[in-house]
């Protein structure tokens, strides 16, 4: 087995007795070489300037720094698209997203825009005898065209595309419909109340952020004046099913909940784990344990509840013998927002906290606040803990985990994701060749060498809601990153060569 040359310099002496032993340890031990089970938790809207661990002083998340003094800590990775949609469909796919129509940010009700003829990364940990989960947050669509019925079996889902197990948000906690799907079931669905959902119209006859502002305990900012559930309007519009809505307060304990009860009962076979939080998403909603704990309001609150949750996980891989062979990820789908829609005080109780660090742009954007991420990998029977300035995507994750698992991928299959193994786990500093980011109007960036190439783009310079900078600029931009992070300074007139080469490569890349 291929991957075991991988992680023999780091594996405990221990190891190295199999099998001279007494049975009963050669048994234990044999544990530690069963191939490595893997949580991926990939956290919603988290910046990288959002932990202590990457260098936040106004807030401190002291589980997710443990995580990162445990294993390696990326200072230069990247999402491979700016929202979650198609920042999601990237990593599961191996594909990049723009080369498929219908990957922008899906509404509740869109169908599942990965293909069931897709071998995803899930069906790559199943063939490999994995058991695998999809918990938590989803939002790639459920259903056929045309959209989920939520009535019935919810078909196809994340169980036709290599999930064994799954309990879902189906898409954003600000969108309808506010129910969580266990393995093709709306939870607590009562049949005598069926759910009807619409992104175009009104259904129903439940109350709106727009025609009750007086009902409403969180006011949106921006957009969200659909039905209000638990006192927040939403995006779109439901009614039916109220035994299942779930409440806000309770998701964090819900899906961690869920998390642990799957790695609980899976812990004696290689499992795969995909964790999607709705922290730090709007609507931010702590738990009262968590609520005005920060000091930075709900966004700040939802970043300590989310601590919590790696904690939670931590602890039940410890608990179990299981944390030295099991790889736990922790990163972001796209890069930090601070006001998203509701008036929740985040930008007025910042309070110093910068969740972008020092780079241009945040969640949307072309610049590198769009999709530098946090990222986190530990992993003690194979990774020496330490700090990973060599530059990674997330597009190259699948590819990465079927070398370490020496797991041939077929023409066709992740065929943009490529093998970055040895970067994932630390030992290579050079880092991948290029890096190529999606803005939410699919502008491409590409970095290679520091330098970044902003690809033109008549699409607005702010995004409709946020005024958030998308990094979209008819003329040509090109950055110096290993001098002027924060993408201050357009090169592109001075060094023509320079755009020329990049744009040559990134429209390789595009007919790849
Ligand atoms: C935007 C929403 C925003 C958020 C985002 C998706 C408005 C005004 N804004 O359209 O609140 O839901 O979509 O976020 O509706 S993501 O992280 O899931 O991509
Ligand atoms: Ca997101």
């Amino acid at each position: 087995m291929k991957y075991l040359s991988n992680l023999l310099p780091y594996l405990p002496s221990t190891v190295l007795l199999i099998g001279c032993g007494n049975p009963s340890k050669q048994e234990a031990k044999s544990d530690q070489l069963q191939k490595p089970n893997v949580i991926y938790l990939i956290a919603d809207d988290l910046g990288i300037g959002d932990l202590s661990c990457y260098g936040a002083t106004k807030i401190s998340t002291p589980n997710i720094d443990r995580l990162a003094g445990q294993g390696m800590q990326f200072t230069n990775a990247y999402a491979t698209s700016s929202t979650s949609t198609p920042s999601r469909f990237g990593l599961l796919t191996g594909m990049y997203p723009w080369r498929q129509e219908n990957t922008g940010i899906a509404p509740g009700n869109s169908e599942l825009i990965i293909d069931t003829a897709c071998v995803t990364m899930a069906d790559m940990f199943k063939e490999e005898g994995y058991y695998t989960g999809a918990v938590g947050k989803w939002h790639l669509g459920l259903g056929p065209k045309g959209g989920t019925d939520f009535n019935h079996e919810i078909r196809p889902n994340t169980q036709d595309i290599g999930f064994n197990y799954e309990f879902i948000i189906p898409a954003t906690v600000d969108r309808v419909p506010c129910v969580f799907v266990e393995n093709a079931h709306v939870v607590g669905l009562d049949p005598q109340d069926p759910i009807t959902v619409s992104y175009q119209h009104k259904v129903g006859d439940w109350p709106t952020g727009l025609e009750n502002p007086e009902l409403v305990k969180m006011k949106p900012s921006q957009g969200h004046n659909n039905t209000i559930i638990n006192g927040i309007p939403r995006i779109g519009w439901m009614t039916g099913g109220k035994s299942a809505l779930w409440v806000d307060e309770d998701i964090a304990d819900i899906i961690t909940g869920k998390a642990k009860d799957f790695i609980v009962a899976h812990k004696n076979e290689p499992f795969f784990l995909y964790m999607g939080t709705q922290d730090v998403h709007v609507p931010r909603v702590p738990h009262p344990r968590f609520a005005g704990k920060s000091g930075l309001g709900p966004r700040g609150d939802v970043i300590l509840q989310l601590d919590w949750t790696v904690g939670e996980i931590m602890h039940t891989l410890d608990s179990l013998d299981i944390a030295d062979n099991t790889i736990f990820v922790l990163c972001s789908d796209n890069g930090p927002v601070i006001d998203d829609g509701y008036q929740d005080q985040a930008f007025e109780l910042l309070n110093g906290h910068t969740p972008m660090k020092h780079y241009r742009g945040g969640k949307y954007s072309a610049f590198d606040a769009g999709t530098r991420i946090p990222f986190i990998v530990r992993w003690p029977n194979g990774i020496k803990p330490g700090k990973q300035q060599a530059p990674f995507s997330m597009i190259d994750v699948y590819a990465s985990f079927a070398a370490l698992l020496n797991h041939e991928l077929p023409t066709g299959v992740a065929p943009d994701s490529r093998d970055q193994l040895n970067n994932f786990l630390g030992t290579d500093t050079i880092g991948c060749d290029y890096v190529v980011q999606q803005n939410l109007n699919n502008t491409l960036s590409i970095i290679q060498n520091n330098w970044k190439y902003i690809e033109p783009s008549d699409k607005p310079a702010l995004e409709h809601w946020t005024k958030m900078e998308t990094g979209n600029n008819p003329q040509p931009q090109l950055y110096d990153l290993s001098v002027d992070p924060s993408e201050k300074e357009n090169l592109a007139g001075t060094h023509p060569d320079k755009v020329k080469e990049l744009a040559i490569l990134l429209e390789k890349v595009k007919a790849a």
